[in-house]
C-alpha cells in the first residue's frame, strides 16, 4: 500500500503512522523525524533544516524533495510506504506524483486527520518538543491552513477523513477501517 497522512501539527500523524506501518507492513517515512535525526547529528541537511523547524516554517521544497526522493529510492519502499508529513504543499505533491509516475505507481489513499485547534495546542504543549512553544504551534497551524490544507482538494479522489479525537487505539481502528473501505 502507498499511503499519505495529512493533518495539522499535533494531529497524531507520527503516533498513528508508527502503528499503521506495523499493521500494514510498510515502512514509516516521516520527514519530521528525518529532519530531527539530521539536526541531532548535526549533518549538513540538519543544519539547513534547523532554523525552519525551530520557526515552525516549512523547510524549502528543494531540500525536502531531494531527501524524500532518496528515501523512496531505498529497496524497502518498493512495495509500499506510509508517508507522514509529506507532501505538505502542492509543489511537493506534484514532485511525488512525478516520482510515482516514473515508477508506474500511484497512491492508494490519503488519510486526512481532523482535530480542532484547541485540542492540538493542548497535545503539543503537553509534549513539549523544542518547536512546541505556543507561538510556534500557532504559526505551524497557520502554515498548515495556507500550505497544506489545499492538498485535501488536490487529493479528493483518494482522500479519506479520519476523526482523530479519541484514544490512540480508537483512531488506529478508524484509520484501518477507512483504508478497508
Ligand atoms: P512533524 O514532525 O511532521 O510534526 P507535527 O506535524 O508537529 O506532528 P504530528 O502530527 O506527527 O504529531 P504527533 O503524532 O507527534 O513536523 C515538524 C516540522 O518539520 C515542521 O514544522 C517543518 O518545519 C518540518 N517539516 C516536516 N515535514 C516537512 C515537509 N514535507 N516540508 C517542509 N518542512 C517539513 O502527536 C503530537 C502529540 O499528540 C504527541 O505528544 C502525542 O503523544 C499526542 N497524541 C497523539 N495522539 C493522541 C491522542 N489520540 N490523544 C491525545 N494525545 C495524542
Amino acid at each position: 500500500m502507498r499511503i499519505v497522512l495529512v493533518g495539522p501539527p499535533g494531529a497524531g500523524k507520527g503516533t498513528q503512522a508508527a502503528r499503521l506501518s506495523e499493521r500494514l507492513d510498510v515502512p514509516h517515512i516521516s520527514t519530521g523525524d528525518i529532519f530531527r535525526e539530521n539536526m541531532k547529528n548535526e549533518t549538513e541537511l540538519g543544519k539547513e533544516a534547523q532554523r525552519y523547524v525551530d520557526a515552525g516554517d516549512l523547510v524549502p521544497d528543494e531540500v525536502t524533495v531531494r531527501m524524500v526522493k532518496d528515501r523512496l529510492a531505498q529497496p524497502d519502499a518498493a512495495q509500499g510506504f506510509l508517508l507522514d508529513g509529506f507532501p505538505r504543499n502542492t509543489a511537493q505533491a506534484e514532485e511525488l506524483a512525478s516520482v510515482l509516475a516514473d515508477l508506474d505507481q500511484q497512491l492508494d489513499a490519503v488519510l486526512v486527520f481532523e482535530v480542532d485547534d484547541e485540542e492540538l495546542v493542548k497535545r503539543l504543549m503537553a509534549r513539549g518538543r523544542s518547536d512546541d512553544t505556543e507561538e510556534t504551534i500557532r504559526h505551524r497551524q497557520e502554515v498548515y491552513r495556507s500550505e497544506t490544507e489545499p492538498l485535501i482538494a488536490h487529493y479528493q479522489d483518494v482522500a479519506v477523513r479520519v476523526d482523530a479525537i479519541g484514544s490512540v487505539d480508537e483512531i488506529t481502528d478508524r484509520a484501518m477501517d477507512a483504508l478497508a473501505d
